[in-house]
């Protein structure tokens, strides 16, 4: 009789399909210029980040991950999984640029859609503001934000004033048609401006209500929200409710403010039981501007790794391992490919740099997805090479990220027997910060990873792709 109850079992368990685990929902928190160093997770004990020492606990930190040592460039990346120089996207769009992410490019938000997400963009796109670039061309169901940079203007000339957008600080659409004011950027909804200038202080708060409502509007789910956020960009700005309060001055302030938004978002994901089914990442777009890279060399603008290596932490309850820590190299350029994989998406039907590093996410001591990154300056040229835990630099970083550094930098160039002008090789397993160039003592690495840099920059000249131009 057990016997045949077993079989029974047995023939029930045999008899139910393999279900496939429904495409799990997506929110992708990008903040603008936070360095490394400016979070509890990656070693900040000034500024109290509560809510991502619990993310990090319940999820897992990356600690190779890469951006780009600016902006637009680094949206790129993220957006298509690509090298910004494969889709011809410089460092910074201006207000006043006549190009954007080309209409033939596949975003993560195109991928995600093709699979039934629903998707928002929510913040600081930077890929473009004239109309066929803004994000709901570009696989986004809506969008509310700024269109680029806060320390930029309004485009005076192709601004598109909603009926009832909210004019502030005693501006007239007249007015904001005839100057561009440093620092006054649109706030927009779809594609037009629906607030101008932005109250910036309060862009946070707002970006987080938009978030949980759109969380809360589309909890059947699955959903895609991707939230770049404004912040910690200059100029900066805190609520009423978070100005003056922390330890490390307005960037402090500015800093646990989005650490609040993060817990706002965790404890909505909790409240809904969507925890589960629902991958969470966050990192930032370049490195530290006024906050801190530590321990990498240089800062934001760089390719150093204090320009370009970012914190990154993922979270997905019963997947991703909790409290663990991943060294592998990965970067912005893989959340494309991996978020197809998850989705169960097709990739799109062009050259993708990136890869799926689902594996690392599941095992942080998986093998390697990618054992090399390649590092591009804002006019789209390959400036260093990383090839397991060797660096090299074919041309030393104008900004060396410090004074001193600088200062040391100027003196080298000055003594030209030093070959200042030559490459910079570190081994950063053992020399993490950058200190001392091994490139003399190393002429077979050089030589092996100069050869590799102009390979890959060969190909990808070769096979470049135009951004979208309007006139
Ligand atoms: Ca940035």
């Amino acid at each position: 009789m057990r016997r045949l109850a077993l079989l029974l079992v047995a023939l029930f368990i045999a008899s139910v399909p393999q279900l496939e685990a429904a495409s799990p929902n997506v929110v992708l928190i990008f903040v603008d210029d936070m360095g490394y160093g400016d979070i509890g997770p990656f070693g900040n004990t000034k500024v109290r980040t509560p809510n991502l020492d619990q993310f990090a606990k319940e999820g897992m930190k990356f600690t190779s991950f890469y951006a780009t040592p600016v902006c637009s460039m680094s949206r790129a990346c993220l957006m298509t999984g690509c090298y910004n120089a494969r889709v011809s996207i410089p460092g910074v769009l201006f207000p006043g640029s006549k190009i954007g992410i080309n209409a033939e490019e596949t975003t993560v938000a195109e991928v995600l859609r093709s699979r039934g997400y629903s998707t928002i963009c929510i913040g600081k796109w930077h890929l473009g503001h004239r109309e066929p670039f803004l994000p709901t061309r570009h696989g986004f169901d809506t969008y509310f934000g700024i269109p680029y940079s806060n320390d930029m203007t309004i485009d005076t000339q192709h601004a598109r004033f909603a009926k009832d957008c909210v004019f502030r600080e005693g501006m007239t659409e007249d007015k904001a048609r005839a100057e561009a004011i440093k620092h006054t950027v649109p706030l927009m909804r779809g594609d037009e401006v629906v607030e101008y200038p932005a109250d910036q202080d309060t862009l946070t708060q707002r970006y987080t209500a938009e978030t949980v409502k759109f969380i809360r509007e589309h909890s059947a789910g699955p959903f895609f929200v991707y939230l770049p956020h404004t912040m910690v960009h200059v100029p900066l700005a805190a609520s009423a409710e978070f100005r003056g309060k922390s330890n490390a001055g307005l960037l402090g302030d500015a800093i646990e403010e989005l650490d609040w938004s993060v817990g706002r978002i965790m404890q909505t994901l909790k409240e809904l039981q969507l925890d589960e089914n629902t991958l969470v990442i966050f990192t930032s777009d370049n490195g530290a501007a006024s906050g801190s890279a530590a321990p990498w060399r240089g800062k934001k603008g760089t390719n150093y790794e204090g320009g370009v290596r970012e914190p990154c932490l993922m979270r997905w309850p019963g997947k991703i391992p909790a409290g663990t820590t991943c060294h592998r190299i990965a970067g912005n350029i893989d959340v494309l490919p991996t978020l197809a994989k998850i989705a169960g998406a097709p990739l799109p039907d062009r050259t993708v740099d990136g890869r799926d590093i689902s594996s690392l996410m599941f095992d942080p001591q998986a093998a390697p997805v990618r054992d090399v990154h390649l590092y591009f300056t804002a006019a789209e040229k390959v400036q260093a090479i990383r090839m397991g835990d060797w660096k090299l630099l074919l041309t030393p970083p104008a900004n060396a990220g410090n004074k001193k550094a600088q200062a040391k930098q100027a003196k080298a160039r000055a003594n030209k027997a030093n070959n200042p002008t030559g490459p910079e090789l570190y081994n950063l397993a053992d020399d993490p910060a950058e200190t001392k160039n091994v490139a003399a003592e190393h002429a077979d690495v050089v030589a092996k990873l100069r050869q590799e840099a102009e390979q890959r920059e060969a190909e990808i000249l070769k096979n470049k792709r135009p951004p979208g131009r309007v006139e």
